[in-house]
């Protein structure tokens, strides 16, 4: 079986629907033809100040919002980026096998640090996606479940993969982003010109799994629509009728021309109901399964144990031979 690897941050609170439909839910997809890995990567939220006591709460939240959208710890490894120390190590690796102007074209970094002020911005913020690489290159992963906005650290990662076997020999599977072009990128509710994001949505423009699911049909009711009265795909001239037909055609399976058709001389308020209700169905059953996760943490740690442990076996493996092709000596 081809491997996969993904990591996904332990956002304070909730996964918002562009985490979900973008990432996530190609995350349950692929555990059925690959053998898949993922991770809530702590490691890369410390990029950014964090509280202690919720950086601990917020990962194992995150983890159970995982198992709660569908991941099978039966069929996939699951586990948390800090656990398996090799991630750190081989991310010293690859910072030295970076250029500095190669990591300053990162355009996620430019986005993030404007957003922190350029003072406040750590290294670690500049450093974080070759530690993306590494996470990615210690499981040997053949595809990489990621939204648009990933798509330049995978080719970082892609980069570097290529340097090294280059320069020290083939050690390291060159992956590839696994990209589904209609979610790649759902937009805010408020604007759809801009990504929904949790640092840079407005409440109202971002749909957190968590919320109360009266609170997100309100948000889905309210949502900015275009000019005109026609429900129809045109991302250019619709954006915003658009990523609603993207959000309700992924979450209920039905096809984005079968939706033009059934909504077709109705207005944007029938297919609006109609989509807080769709939305509504998902995310009630989403956050009773999240709780139940949270309230039985010794389940929840002993699934997160048994995946760090399988992963370090895979990781270990793959640094040892990395260590050992740069000429550091073994430790006897
Ligand atoms: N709007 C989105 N549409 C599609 N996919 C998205 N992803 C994020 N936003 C969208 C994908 O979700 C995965 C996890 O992302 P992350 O943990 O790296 O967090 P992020 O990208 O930092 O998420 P945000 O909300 O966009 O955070 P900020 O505001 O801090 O930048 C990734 O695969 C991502 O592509």
């Amino acid at each position: 079986r081809p491997r996969a690897l993904s990591g996904i941050q332990p956002t304070a609170g909730s996964f918002h629907l562009g985490n979900y439909l973008g990432a996530i839910r190609q995350y349950v997809a692929l555990q059925e033809t690959h053998d898949a890995f993922y991770m809530v990567v702590d490691l890369h939220a410390i990029t950014i100040p964090q509280e202690p006591a919720d950086l601990r709460a917020n990962t194992r939240l995150a983890a159970a919002q995982l198992l709660a959208a569908g991941l099978d710890p039966q069929r996939c490894t699951l586990f948390i980026q800090s656990h398996v120390p090799e991630h750190a190590q081989l991310g010293w690796v690859m910072n030295c096998l970076t250029g500095f102007g190669e990591a300053s074209r990162m355009t996620q970094f430019k986005d993030k640090s404007a957003r922190q002020g350029a003072d406040r911005a750590t290294v670690g913020l500049f450093t974080y996606p070759i530690l993306q690489v590494a996470d990615i290159l210690l499981y040997q992963a053949d595809s990489v479940p990621v939204g648009e906005d990933q798509r330049q650290h995978v080719e970082l990662t892609r980069d570097l993969a290529e340097r090294f076997n280059t320069r020290f020999g083939s050690t390291f599977t060159v992956p590839k982003p696994h990209i589904v072009k209609e979610v790649a990128k759902i937009y805010d509710l408020q604007d759809p010109s801009i990504k929904m994001s949790k640092s840079a949505s407005t409440p109202k423009g971002l749909v957190n799994l968590l919320d109360d699911p009266k609170a997100t049909a309100k948000k889905i009711k309210s949502a900015v629509t275009d000019t005109g009265t026609e429900i129809r795909f045109d991302a250019e001239a619709k954006p915003g009728i658009s990523n609603l037909l993207t959000i309700f055609s992924t979450l209920t399976g039905t096809g984005i021309a079968d939706l033009e058709q059934r909504y077709e001389g109705k207005g944007y308020g029938a297919l609006k109901v109609d989509l807080a209700e769709a939305m509504v169905d998902f995310v009630t059953p989403f956050r009773s399964r999240t709780q139940e996760y949270l309230d039985d943490p010794e389940t929840l740690d002993s699934i997160l144990a048994e995946g760090a442990e399988k992963a370090r076996t895979v990781a270990a493996e793959t640094l040892a031979q990395a260590y050992d092709r740069i000429g550091l000596l073994p430790a006897k």
